[in-house]
């Protein structure tokens, strides 16, 4: 049988080139190996603020934006995390089996809550919630940025702790860190990483930009004065960086984009390095277009409801017999 692998995104902004480079590519790799999910983590968006129009309309934008990237629905099951009510449920359960103290050495809450004075207690709850996500769909692999690994730990302790005190129930997930892979970094300021909440717009290049700005944003990436196009991210960042995106898109290794590239001025490299790009995000958002105002997308994110609900459901009862709860 395949293992099964599982991931959450969060609903918050239109995702980035980097994001797409650095992260779904590999998801598109392994949804051809594992048994893969895929869901919208939209209750986790809300341990901070959110403007309740803009995150209804970011969660099927983002479902429609990784299945035009190539997030194949026949490979993954896609649900949204909110549709279904055992997860909090679950969620809830496990929290009354984790500590103050585990949850309060986060990082990322310590971050986060050092960064608001009021901030909510689902902030430091959130990680007991990611675990629910994770142990309650029997996950083997959690594919996740190094800012989630600790997360990912957590919910193992967790598991760990509930399989000794009420007997075998959760299988022991394991995180999947990408340890290479490229970093894409911002067009203005290439010694930063591109990211989706940047202030900066120009640095940055979101999947559904208007494609003329796109060209624009790359023409006017930052470079050096040196007018070599050859890799050296110390003292190149912003070449290296447009080298990067262009062998990343296209699949040819960094050396021969350096010797493609050997006899052209900056100007040049610019002009093909924002072909390519606009090539994959026309691409991208005419399937965008066609997934977000067709009626597919809806059956999809029902049938992921059902699997998710049908598969979380056989352990939200086997938890609430063990621990002792409800009537039999
Ligand atoms: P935020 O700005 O909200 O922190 P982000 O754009 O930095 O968002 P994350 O949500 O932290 O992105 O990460 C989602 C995934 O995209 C992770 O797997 C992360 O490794 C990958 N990723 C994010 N930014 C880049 C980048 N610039 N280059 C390569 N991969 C990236
Ligand atoms: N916290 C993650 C999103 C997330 C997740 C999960 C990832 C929520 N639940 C379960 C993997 C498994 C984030 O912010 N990237």
């Amino acid at each position: 049988m395949k293992k099964r692998v599982l991931t959450g995104l969060q609903p918050t902004g239109v995702i980035t080139l980097g994001n797409y480079i650095g992260a779904i590519k590999q998801m598109i790799e392994f949804q051809e190996e594992y048994d893969s999910y895929i869901f919208i983590a939209d209750m986790h968006a809300i341990t901070i603020n959110q403007d309740p129009i803009e995150l209804r309309n970011n969660i099927k934008s983002l479902v429609a934006l990784y299945m035009a990237c190539g997030i194949d629905f026949n490979k993954n099951t896609i649900y949204i995390q909110s549709d279904n009510p055992y997860i909090a449920n679950i969620s809830w359960m496990l929290e009354c089996n984790t500590y103050y103290g585990e949850l309060s050495r986060m990082t990322q809450f310590k971050d986060k809550s050092k960064k608001n004075a009021n901030f909510t207690s689902g902030l430091l709850t959130y990680p007991v919630l990611m675990a629910a996500d994770i142990l309650a769909m029997d996950t083997d692999y959690v594919p996740v940025g190094i800012d989630q690994k600790q997360h990912v730990e957590l919910a193992r302790d967790i598991a760990i702790r509930y399989n000794k005190k009420y007997g075998e129930t959760f299988k022991i997930p394991e995180p999947i860190i990408k340890s290479t892979g490229t970093k894409i970094m911002d067009l203005q300021y290439p010694d930063k990483k591109m990211s989706k909440s940047s202030e900066n717009q120009k640095g940055v290049i979101r999947l559904l930009d208007d494609l003329n700005v796109v060209r624009k944003k790359i023409m006017s990436a930052t470079t050096d004065s040196e007018m070599v196009v050859k890799f050296d991210t110390v003292n190149k960042p912003g070449i290296s960086n447009l080298i990067n995106i262009y062998s990343s898109l296209t699949n040819k290794s960094i050396k021969e984009v350096e010797s493609e590239f050997k006899d052209s001025n900056y100007g040049n490299f610019k002009t093909k390095v924002a072909d390519v790009v606009v090539d994959v995000l026309s691409d991208i958002q005419n399937k965008y277009n066609e997934i977000i105002n067709g009626d597919k997308i809806d059956e999809i994110l029902d049938h992921g409801m059902l699997k998710n609900i049908e598969i979380s459901k056989v352990f939200y009862e086997k938890m609430k017999k063990s621990i002792g709860l409800g009537r039999k």
